[in-house]
């Protein structure tokens, strides 16, 4: 059922399963000290591993003398592209199929690119040898923007690739451009606007690392690795390495966040592999944050520009878009659609367009390589941005309401499942209800009025208010349309329940935080009527979890979700009969009770049975003719992907004076279909939204026109701290999804994906009486002022 802003609400059954707002088992380890990160783990012998970094963007190696390094006392080796290249390790695959260095071989592409690697007794020891390598550079001229990468003079970066004569990496498109283009002609209004999504960096608080520990005695390498995707990334690992994948175990520990940023391999964790195997000693590599930052996988860096169609009174009949996109040094995007811009195809968003046409280039440039789905569902976030701000734009133009404006177009519910004119199939949606819920809870008639106050009595601070009515899509697979290196993408869950009645769920999925060790459990709580407490959930073991292909672009719960369901569902059958058995009646006869969790003989409540006796039965009193004990393992193939939505409204007073936005009232109205811990949803918006802000009011990783990352540490790409985070007030719609098992839909990424047009579109709109169509994000102070000066509206 519905419901407004009351995540504390109990629908469930008491036992912890759907709907209950069960604290989070996990955080008792993590509050009190006690969560095991990669850094955290120390192995007798362990060596560390530090790189050399190149300081230029573009440069030629002459040379390498790695003498001086060695002669450093406790300097164990030094490695460098050619002491790879002998164990055929001097490259690896990006997962867009383009080749790494794994260690620079010939030509630095981005500053901060890997050169070589000296593994010592200690981190401070390897940091001296580091100082010690001497490299012989001859620099070169270097491109960062991905429109002067694809001048026709500019400077080759990719020239040990054969046929590579320029810059481009692809051009892709997508829908009816001649439909498309005729409605442009024959339209009464259409709107044009250019705007950048800046390049972001995901910043987990842990950054990227590893132990690698080769045991030449069993031959097989044991690897803790910050991974949100163990199983896929031990497939890598042994294609890379040569190494049988049984001989290979990949550990994901305790994950300071993840947020995209650990999905993709990369040098260093090859490097302390490779050192592990030659010198038979665990070795650890562990990033420091502004190697983090400046060469693990960035995301957006998307110059997008957007046009509408439309009739006078605001019904929109098709958008166009076309994009330039910056990916770095190498095509290494991590997203595993068959579409070479991920799901950005989604960008006709909530509403009901007649015709639909997108274009994209790719470029490299002499920058770090990404393209990671940082808190987006593989470029959905460009997608959601583009559309939620052409809207205002055409609110605009047409002087109307862009709350008016939405309603006018949105998907209506009857028209799902709805086919989008890019070919999207969405399960379900009932936009105008949250749309109106978020209206109601931020009082909105009221800031309109406040807003033409303020311009009437010419304020110092001006209102606005911004809205955004997303759609997301989340849940990669379908297997048909989503791989990663040829594997599909289903997920999956293993549950054993042991004779004492509690039971361990293992899953193919990896949490980086999102308390998948309580939201896992409330699953299978809901489906065996256990209680939470009973379930415990493994996960980020390849030796002993069920294979699976990890957590990103929210799929979770929208797969491996599933898988848990389904699999509870099996172990459910099995129980019948073991119930038929105990309970001296025919199988057929067994019926089950969610509300009470017990199985019990039809038309005979009082003769019934729990899952704990039922698990005793399993194994100390099994049926004749059948297995012993009571476990059940799926692999969940999701027939499509889940498409949560919401509207989310922002008002803000802007400062005429400096440009500083004040977030006067932030509401996020959030649908995720049925939803299995309201608490952890709550916590869910609540961080994303904070990110969303980072994102519109403060985060780019900038370059100057040497290639110099100006924008790689935390003196200079800001995050939002508790200062500057409002107080969020959030509500929620239940639209279940129509084909999943339990009716959910993912959520961890719909605040960041929502959010920041909503608050763009705010800051837009407190000037918009003067003319102002669009401010670039980050929208820092300076950007807004000067926005305000070029109207008018300083002071
Ligand atoms: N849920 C519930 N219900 C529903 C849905 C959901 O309850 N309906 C919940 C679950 O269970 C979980 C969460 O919530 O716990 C989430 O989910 P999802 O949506 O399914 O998702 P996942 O898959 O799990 O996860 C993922 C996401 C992402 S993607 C990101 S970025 C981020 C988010 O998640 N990250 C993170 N969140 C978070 N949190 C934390 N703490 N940390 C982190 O790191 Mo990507 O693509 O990777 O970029």
């Amino acid at each position: 059922e519905d419901g407004g802003p009351d995540p504390e609400k109990h629908c469930g059954h008491g036992r912890g399963g759907m709907g209950e707002s069960v604290r989070r088992k996990e955080d008792k380890r993590f509050i009190t000290g006690r969560g095991n990160y990669v850094d955290d783990i120390k192995k007798p012998k362990m060596l560390h591993c530090e790189i050399v970094r190149s300081p230029h963007a573009h440069a030629r190696i002459n040379s390498i003398d790695t003498e001086r390094a060695m002669q450093v006392d406790g300097v164990v080796a030094v490695l460098t592209a050619e002491d790879l290249a002998a164990h055929d390790l001097a490259t690896m695959p990006t997962l867009m199929d383009d080749t790494q260095d794994v260690l620079v071989n010939d030509k630095v592409k981005f500053q901060s690119q890997e050169v070589a690697a000296v593994i010592a007794e200690d981190r401070y020891i390897a940091k001296d040898g580091a100082e010690k390598v001497a490299v012989d550079y001859e620099v070169l001229d270097p491109v960062v923007t991905a429109k002067d990468a694809l001048e026709a003079d500019a400077p080759l970066i990719r020239d040990e690739l054969e046929d590579q004569e320029d810059n481009h990496i692809f051009d892709w498109d997508v829908g009816d451009k001649e439909a498309t283009d005729a409605i442009f002609e024959e339209s009464e209004v259409t709107v044009k606007e250019q705007m950048e999504y800046q390049r972001l960096h995901p910043a987990p608080i842990e950054t990227c690392g590893c132990v690698a520990d080769w045991d030449p005695g069993k031959e097989k390498i044991t690897v803790h690795l910050t991974s949100q995707a163990p199983h896929a990334h031990r497939t890598l690992f042994s294609m890379v390495s040569g190494i049988p994948e049984h001989k290979v175990r990949i550990v994901s520990p305790d994950i300071g966040g993840g947020f995209g940023n650990k999905v993709p391999i990369y040098p260093g964790y090859v490097v302390a592999a490779a050192a592990s195997v030659v010198l038979e000693r665990p070795v650890k590599w562990m990033e420091e944050r502004s190697e983090n930052i400046q060469t693990t996988g960035f995301a957006r860096d998307y110059d997008m520009t957007g046009e509408l169609a439309a009739t006078k009174d605001g019904k929109i009949r098709a958008v166009r878009t076309d994009v330039l996109a910056n990916h770095g040094a190498y095509n290494a995007v991590a997203q595993p659609s068959k579409f070479p811009a991920g799901f950005f195809n989604i960008f006709t968003g909530s509403y009901d367009i007649e015709a639909a046409y997108g274009s994209l280039t790719a470029a490299f440039t002499n920058t770090a390589p990404g393209g990671v789905a940082y808190r987006c569902s593989f470029r959905v976030t460009e997608a959601v941005y583009l559309i939620e701000r052409m809207v205002k734009v055409l609110a605009h133009e047409l002087d109307m309401d862009p709350a008016e404006i939405r309603r006018k177009n949105f998907i209506q519910p009857e028209q799902f499942p709805y086919e989008s004119p890019t070919g999207w199939n969405y399960d379900s949606g009932d936009y105008e209800k949250a749309l109106d819920l978020a209206m109601e809870m931020a009082d909105y008639d009221h800031y309109r009025e406040e807003q033409q106050r303020r311009i009437e009595e010419d304020a110092d601070k001006l209102i606005g208010i911004g809205i955004s009515s997303f759609t997301e899509v989340v849940g990669a697979g379908p297997g048909k349309t989503c791989d990663i290196a040829g594997i599909e993408m289903f997920d999956s869950a293993d549950i054993r329940v042991n004779p004492t009645g509690n039971a361990v769920l293992r899953v193919g999925v990896q949490t980086q935080g999102q308390g998948h060790e309580t939201t896992f459990a409330q699953i299978v709580a809901e489906e065996l009527g256990m209680d939470v407490e009973n379930i415990s959930v493994e996960h980020g073991d390849t030796d002993t979890d069920p294979y699976g292909l990890g957590t990103y672009g929210s799929r979770s719960t929208p797969v491996a979700g599933a898988a848990t369901a389904v699999a509870a569902r099996k172990v459910r059958d099995k129980a019948k009969s073991i119930a038929a058995n105990e309970l001296e009646a025919a199988e057929e006869d067994i019926e089950w009770d969610r509300e009470s969790g017990h199985f019990h003989v039809a038309g005979a409540p009082d003769r019934s049975i729990t899952i704990t006796e039922i698990a005793a039965g399993a194994y100390m009193n099994h049926p004749a003719g059948e297995e012993p004990g009571l476990e059940a393992v799926d692999y969940y193939d999701p027939p499509e992907m889940t498409y949560p939505f919401g509207s989310y409204i922002v008002v803000v007073e802007v400062d005429r004076e400096t440009g500083a936005v004040d977030f006067e009232k932030f509401v996020a109205v959030d649908d995720c279909g049925n939803r299995i811990n309201p608490m952890v949803i709550e916590g869910q918006i609540h961080g994303g939204l904070a990110q969303g802000i980072g994102t519109a009011m403060m985060e780019h990783v900038t370059y100057d026109e040497n290639g110099n990352c100006t924008g790689g540490d935390f003196m200079n790409y800001l995050l939002p701290t508790s200062m500057e985070i409002p107080n969020f007030e959030t509500g929620y719609t239940v639209t279940p999804s129509p084909h999943h098992p339990i009716g959910a839909k993912g959520v961890g990424e719909s605040p960041t994906v929502g959010s920041p047009p909503a608050i763009v579109n705010a800051v837009v709109d407190a000037m918009a009486h003067a003319g102002t169509t669009h401010v670039e994000m980050p929208m820092t102070p300076d950007r807004v002022w000067a926005a305000l000066a070029e109207v008018g509206l300083e002071r």
